[in-house]
């Protein structure tokens, strides 16, 4: 039977189905008169009306109460994790259409673009922490299909910590601030949380992630997205196959260093926020594609791990992952509370064609999204604040509760009914209606653990081995720092062994900077996690042997490479910089899409050697080398002289080289970088080769803009650290 037609429904696309759907929920008071709630017209805003100009304040004033009322209800609880994030809309387009494995609309049609509102997040801190902590990043991604909402709840890294959604909450007490203090804010490296992990073995594969570079990302922009669990495909013919979601940045992925994050941290705490907004206000639109991995079900059975468990991933080599579309965020959100706090995100909400695994972390999710939304965003219509509408028409027989917007007209509100005509209707499979995969199911009810869950190290050991050497020195030093951090010696102590279980090079270099041994023999670490009646050796972790010894995707050092677009780019100048040394290779930066900014001792404008005036964004005081992906130093005496002996100049450069960043100068600018440490320290330094590829000092200027584009887009020199330490 044809559905009923609601002209309220029909929206025009403007920019995407979903933004134009926003907008009569949009206000703007450009040109409007200022009103109540109620929309009387306010003539003085400015005092309370009270008993005489010295008197008490009147309790009728209808318009202070109003406005005291509100401002004491504006604030919501933050979300219990991933507090702190950044949302922004987009859409996404279909490569080509995957009706073989599955029936979803938006999967099959490559000629819409789905709407969709992305949040990124940090997990641990909460409203207002640095964007730079060491944490997990969350990657939502909502789309607005035309059959319903499908929420792609993922995050930054492809496994988890724990295997069973009962130990979310002693992850989450564990990882949070301590309880009796509130120390420390959005940062893991505290004694409950290792004290925690170092009896939890399943969480070691996820904490080589967490103690890796992807920790710390350069940008929101360049971070891939995992959905973590192992989900279906449906395809027409109700045949299911196994599918693991990938987003792949286009930008590449990549880090920054543990310090220069410490440091941003202080110098500009919304620094991935802002990156991602000024990169949408720019036109430099982000973009990932989405790939999946497909597992026939067939193969269920086939791999060392099993598919059901999320402290493990399909590595790359093993099943490849297709690129199925792409995904472009270009559009900022017009209020922030509005869309990116109130928009819900729910790894439940699915649509036709995709449906759920037996993954235990995924099932207990399935009711912790709905149930967190509730205390939230204050009852059950939350579904209806209009970033969370999907852009499909919804009728069903939910009435009622707090904040109801939807006025529903007629009698009935039940079904079956025969007053409203039935309505609304159920909707066969064929025209729609969703059914859910008949998964044949014939088991005990039991509290326990697959057998199958049991290995833990294998995939951390795999994860550890694919790691460049440099990248591998960074994840000695942060397990050196954080545990560093652990008062407890016993946990440090027991955490050493767990690491001697996955390398024992690795186990020996972090005992070292901790002043520990590593012991020959384990003090088992789990008896602590064992239910009551447990035969401990039903829990002993087993060693599977793998095949794969490393996995090419799992190091960044394998990553795209050959991009400056969007990267930030500082130019050191002061009075008197040379005209044509400046324009040449600022110009060539803009060409290939970078940002730069001027960066002087004052702010704003300097006279070049032409004499001409240059506008300056930024000076030593505003900005600093953290902040920044390159520097270059263009020539012009006047300036060179003023920045050598500019000792905020030379830590700027100081701190670049020790970020193993791109650093350029043209010849005439030498003397600033022989003011530096690592320069003037360089014997190796010929007068014109360089220390490494990522300094480049030339007068020809074209050659000296194309290595430096080169040296930019290659992200980091980290080969530098083990050179040479600077003290900036
Ligand atoms: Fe979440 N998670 N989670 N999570 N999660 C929430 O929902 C939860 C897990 C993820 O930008 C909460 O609306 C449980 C894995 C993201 O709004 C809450 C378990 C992954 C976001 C919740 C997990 C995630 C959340 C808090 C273990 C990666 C932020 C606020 C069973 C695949 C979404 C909220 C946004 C948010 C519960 C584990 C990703 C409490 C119980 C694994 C990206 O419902």
């Amino acid at each position: 039977m044809k559905k009923k037609e609601s002209k309220t429904e029909k929206v025009e696309a403007v920019d995407n189905q979903k933004v134009s759907a926003l907008r009569p929920h949009t206000a703007d008071a450009t040109g409007q008169e200022m009103t109540t709630d109620q929309g009387v017209k306010i003539n003085d805003d400015q005092n309370s009306l009270r008993a005489g100009d010295r008197g008490a304040t009147l309790l009728e004033d209808f318009i202070l109460r109003e406005k005291i009322t509100h401002f004491d209800h504006e604030r919501i609880p933050e979300r219990v994790v991933h507090a702190r994030g950044s949302g922004a809309h987009g859409v996404f387009k279909l490569y080509k259409p995957l009706s073989e494995l599955t029936k979803a609309g938006f999967l099959n049609n490559t000629e819409i673009e789905t709407p969709v509102f992305v949040r990124f997040s940090t997990v641990a801190g909460s409203r207002g922490s640095t964007d730079l902590a060491r944490d997990v990043r969350g990657f939502a991604v909502k789309f607005y299909t035309e059959e319903g909402n499908f929420d792609l709840v993922g995050n930054n890294m492809p496994v988890f910590f724990i295997q069973d959604a009962m130990k979310f909450p002693d992850l989450v007490h564990a990882v949070k601030p301590e309880p009796d203090n509130e120390i420390p804010q959005a940062a893991s490296a505290h004694d409950t949380f290792w004290d925690f992990i170092s009896l939890m073995p399943e969480s070691t594969h996820m904490i080589m992630w967490l103690m890796s570079d992807r920790a710390i990302p350069r940008s929101y922009r360049m971070m891939e997205g995992f959905g973590v669990h192992t989900f279906r495909f449906i395809n027409a013919r109700g045949e299911s196959n196994f599918v693991k979601f990938h987003w792949k940045p286009m930008l590449g992925v990549h880090s920054v260093a543990w310090d220069e994050a410490q440091n941003i941290s202080g110098k500009d705490p919304d620094f991935h926020r802002r990156d991602l907004w000024e990169a949408i206000e720019s036109g430099a639109f982000p973009e990932w594609e989405l790939g999946v991995q497909i597992i026939p079900e067939a193969d269920e059975f086939k791999y060392e791990f099993d598919l059901l468990d999320s402290t493990k991933l399909v590595p790359e080599e093993l099943v490849p992952v297709l690129p199925i579309g792409k995904m472009t965020l270009n559009r900022n959100p017009d209020n922030f509370f509005a869309e990116t706090e109130q928009v819900a995100f729910h790894i439940g909400n699915i649509v036709p064609g995709i449906d759920f695994t037996n993954d235990p972390l995924l099932q207990g999710r399935l009711f912790s999204y709905t149930d967190t939304q509730l205390i939230r965003l204050g009852g059950p219509n939350f579904h209806e604040i209009p970033i969370n509408r999907p852009i499909s028409p919804s009728h069903n027989n939910q009435r009622d509760g707090f904040m109801r917007q939807r006025i529903d007209r007629g009698k009935t509100s039940y079904g079956p009914n025969s007053l409203g005509d039935n309505y609304p209707l159920q909707v066969k499979e064929e025209a729609g209606g969703f059914k859910s995969y008949q998964e044949r199911i014939d088991a005990r009810k039991v509290r326990a653990r697959s057998d199958s869950f049991r290995d833990h190290f294998s995939q951390a050991r795999l994860f550890y081995n694919s790691q460049s050497e440099p990248e591998r020195n960074h994840m000695v030093d942060a397990f050196s720092f954080e545990l560093g951090k652990v008062k407890s010696v016993a946990v440090r102590q027991r955490m050493v062994g767990i690491l001697s279980l996955v390398d024992k090079s690795l186990a020996g270099e972090v005992a070292a900077a901790l002043g520990l041994g590593v012991q020959e023999k384990l003090e088992t670490p789990i008896n602590r996690s064992l239910p009551a009646d447990a035969n401990p050796s039903d829990y002993e972790p087993i060693e599977v042997k793998v095949k794969l010894k490393k996995s090419a995707a799992l190091s960044m050092e394998n990553t795209v490479k050959d991009t400056i677009t969007s990267r930030k780019i500082a130019v050191l100048a002061a009075d008197g910089v040379d005209a044509s040394s400046l324009k040449i290779v600022i110009d060539a930066i803009r060409a290939e899409g970078g940002i730069v900014h001027v960066i002087s001792p004052k702010l704003g404008q300097i006279t070049s050697s032409d004499h001409k005036p240059i506008q300056v964004e930024e000076s030593f005081l505003t900005a600093a080398s953290v902040l920044y992906d390159g520097i270059y130093v263009p020539g012009g005496k006047a300036s060179v002289n003023k920045l050598q002996s500019n000792a905020d100049a030379v830590h700027f450069l100081n701190e670049a080289f020790k970020h193993c960043k791109a650093i350029a100068a043209d010849s005439e600018a030498r003397p600033v970088l022989d003011a530096t440490y690592f320069f003037s320290n360089a014997p190796e330094f010929d007068g014109g080769s360089t220390l490494d590829e990522g300094i480049i000092i030339e007068n020809d200027l074209k050659s000296l803009t194309d290595k430096f584009i080169k040296a930019i887009g290659r992200h980091r020199f980290w080969e530098r650290e083990k050179k040479r330490k600077v003290p900036a």
